[in-house]
């Protein structure tokens, strides 16, 4: 049970920051006298290279806010009141388990495990959990809401989430930059690409915002949301007509290309130009740079995979680098997510044995609101590592679903976020600079050990601790039940990884080639770039990457004329920093950007309150005037509190639980509304 003490004050502590971004940087915390005084990246890592985004530059403030969640708490109020008393965990564990164990004896499947990534620790966020919830024979969670569209494209194409190295960014001649704001959320990849421009590389950003990046690379393609497969096709549409092809590495690395050259063949550059709503020539000239420029590579992100058609967008990208033959250098091809180079030892740490035959149910966290309302077959959730009131899409539902009296809702926090304020139990957790934790990087290639720097705050327990406690009172006597935190640190990698010198060192780097494609070896069943998946069409599904228009397609609804995309603020990592007041100072309110032609005939002015609504629901917020937008898209920057919204309600009052083609995942930026004045309340 007992974690190894936190090492003496004063000193530096090397952890890991815990947070969803794919930089994972290696931090260093100063420690006076039991309390963390100063949070800094670690010299001696090179992808943090010492330098921490603003948001954990500010991490001490938040671990040590005086709103931090001490003890316990037993909801006295309505549900979504917020008012709670303290009780002792003696009795908050003995009723949850009580509670727990009355519905499991009627089904176990009635009960939910909601988690994500508020920590990306294997330890925290993927293990003693899992172990509780299979032993329990809960339901199961399909943790969708952020990158499975993408994800399963890529499995399909690529053979999981593999790429570049991204270090060797810094040595392409070109980069595409293409759905992501890396200023914003990838900056550690923005500084590399920054050494990339110095040394000559051309950089160009394909996003329908005008970003701090955008602004900041030699191009900018500020195309519709939801049509980067129509711009994919017309680049390759190029690559055939003027033969910018490596016919070898096709004809030896990738399966499937001559079905694709006729559907690409469909494409010209004209049609995709009206369907992305970019000038043709700006589609011509990418196109040339692509075909023509080596090594050229590609930072695909997450912003372009949530619409409709976010995963055959990912496919059709993923395919380009074959077509080129630019994974023959280590400097070429594309990078989506690293994750998947990672050898974690999930059955080691999740033990799926515990299901003992069972097969669950699987709930998606995307449409938790659909499936809180469909009668009364969910009666308690177990929340951790997320707060869905905020982040889950079609707010209305969520919200209705989290106030039924009937469902019984465990919320393991920090802090009182909108989630909590539904909860029954909200039980105090640890953070990063509290408790033990193991990392993988979806950015890089690096293994990170974060070592607790101070003693848990207030009665403050690990997640993998409650999970620990609740087992012990629900009777689960495995012996998986009491390993430690630091234990659970060791069997995430098992041998795969040299725990020793991450206890040294706090960091050590996967063992992975300089240039994984150069001579094919994808991880795919074929081995090949499976631009023609059988997978796939042994699914029912299109075996090629094709243009799957919008649920929502901009300029399709004449009462809800504007698409509208909801990309996260700088200072804010999903609802996570909210609260932070120095942080929340620097983004002020929650704010629509809105293009000057759009603003005008609807008399809004910059700063004024907005009303901006859909057949969902409404959601007041200030107006920016700006041509951030582009016309026919306005931009709600995420994601902000409810609370403290001006009526209540966030940016996702707007967002719809429609699924993508591939990987089911959500469709946050494939919505459509209107906008106007507002008077206020
Ligand atoms: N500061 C900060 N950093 C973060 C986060 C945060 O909230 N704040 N969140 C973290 C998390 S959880 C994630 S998943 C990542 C997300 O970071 P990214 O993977 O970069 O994804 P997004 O921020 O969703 O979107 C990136 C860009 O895609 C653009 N975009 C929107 N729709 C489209 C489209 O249809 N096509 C194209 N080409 N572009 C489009 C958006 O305008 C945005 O500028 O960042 C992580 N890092
Ligand atoms: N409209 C719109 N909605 C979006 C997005 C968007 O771009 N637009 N982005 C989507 C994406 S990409 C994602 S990933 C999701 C993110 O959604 P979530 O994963 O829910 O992320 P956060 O909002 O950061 O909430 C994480 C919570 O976990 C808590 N937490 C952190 N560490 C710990 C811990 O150790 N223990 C416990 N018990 N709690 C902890 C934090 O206090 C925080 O409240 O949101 C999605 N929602
Ligand atoms: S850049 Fe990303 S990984 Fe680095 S400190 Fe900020 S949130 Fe954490
Ligand atoms: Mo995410």
């Amino acid at each position: 049970m007992t974690t190894t003490a936190p090492i003496a004050d004063p000193v530096q502590v090397r952890g890991a920051c815990p947070h969803d971004c794919p930089d994972t940087c290696a931090l260093l915390t100063t420690v006076e006298n039991g309390r963390a005084v100063r949070v800094q990246g670690n010299p001696a890592h090179a992808q943090t290279g010492g330098v921490l985004c603003a948001k954990v530059s500010k991490y001490a403030e938040r671990t040590h806010h005086p709103e931090r969640i001490l003890t316990p708490l037993r909801r006295t109020g309505p549900k979504g009141s917020g008012q709670f008393a303290p009780v002792s965990w003696d009795e908050a564990l003995a009723d949850i388990a009580a509670r727990l164990t009355a519905i499991a004896a009627r089904d176990p499947q009635a009960i939910l495990p909601y988690s994500y990534a508020g920590t990306m620790g294997l330890v925290q966020g993927e293990s003693m959990d899992r172990r509780f919830f299979h032993r329990l024979g809960a339901s199961l969670l399909h943790r969708s809401i952020c990158s499975t569209a993408g994800g399963e494209g890529l499995m399909h194409t690529l053979g999981g989430k593999v790429g570049m190295k991204v270090e060797f960014f810094a040595e392409a001649k070109l980069i595409l930059i293409w759905g992501s704001n890396s200023i914003g959320s990838n900056l550690h990849f923005w500084r590399i690409a920054q050494q990339a421009k110095r040394d000559g590389a051309r950089l160009v950003c394909i996003d329908p915002r005008r970003t701090e990046t955008a602004e900041k690379c030699h191009e900018h393609l500020q195309l519709l949301p939801g049509t980067d497969a129509a711009l994919a096709l017309a680049l390759m549409h190029e690559l055939v007509r003027n033969d910018w092809l490596d016919h070898d590495y096709i004809a030896r690395h990738a399966i499937g290309w001559e079905g694709l050259r006729e559907r690409a063949l469909e494409w010209p550059p004209e049609r995709a130009a009206e369907v992305c709503g970019l000038p043709v020539e700006q589609i011509r000239r990418l196109a040339q740079d692509y075909g023509t420029t080596q090594p050229a590579a590609i930072r695909l992100n997450y912003g372009m995979q949530r619409a409709h058609g976010g995963g055959n967008a990912t496919r059709a990208i993923a395919c380009l680098p074959a077509l080129t033959g630019a994974w023959r250098h280590r400097a070429g091809g594309l990078l989506f997510s690293s994750s998947g180079h990672y050898p974690v030892q999930r059955a080691q740490l999740q033990r799926p044995d515990l299901l003992a035959g069972r097969q669950p149910r699987t709930v998606n966290m995307v449409t938790i609101g659909d499936d809180l309302l469909r009668g009364d077959s969910l009666q308690a959730l177990v929340i951790y590592n997320s707060n869905p009131v905020a982040v889950a899409p079609d707010s209305a539902k969520v919200v209705q679903g989290f106030a039924r009296e009937d469902l019984f809702t465990v919320v393991l926090e920090h802090f009182h976020t909108d989630t909590a304020d539904y909860a029954d139990y909200i039980l105090p957790a640890t953070t990063q600079l509290e408790h033990w934790d193991v990392h993988l990087s979806y950015g890089h290639t690096d293994v990170l050990l974060n070592r607790p720097a101070i003693p848990p705050l207030g009665e403050a327990r690990s997640n993998a601790q409650i999970f620990r406690d609740l087992a012990a009172r629900m009777g689960f006597t495995e012996p998986c039940f009491s390993d430690s935190d630091e234990e659970l640190c060791r069997q995430a990698y098992g041998e795969a990884v040299d725990f020793e010198r991450l206890l040294k060192d706090g960091f050590t780097p996967l063992p992975v080639p300089d240039a994984p494609f150069a001579e094919g070896n994808f991880p795919t069943p074929s081995g090949k770039c499976e631009i023609h998946s059988a997978r796939l069409a042994a699914q029912g599904l299109d075996p090629l990457p094709g243009y799957v228009p919008n649920h929502e397609a901009p300029g399709s609804s004449e009462r809800y004329p504007l698409a509208m995309i909801s990309p996260p603020a700088r200072n804010f990592l999903n609802s996570t920093f909210v609260n932070v007041q120095s942080l929340r100072g620097i983004e002020g309110r929650p704010v629509l950007e809105i293009h000057p032609d759009d603003a005008a005939p609807r008399g809004v002015q910059d700063g004024g309150l907005v009303r901006v609504f859909n057949g969902r629901g409404s959601y007041e917020c200030h107006a920016a005037v700006s041509e951030r937008a582009r016309p026919g898209v306005v931009n709600g920057l995420g994601i902000w509190w409810r609370k403290l919204g001006p009526n209540g309600t966030n940016v996702n009052e707007l967002t719809s639980q429609a699924l993508t083609d591939l990987g089911a995942a959500p469709t946050f930026y494939d919505c459509v509304v209107e906008v106007e004045r507002a008077t206020g309340a």
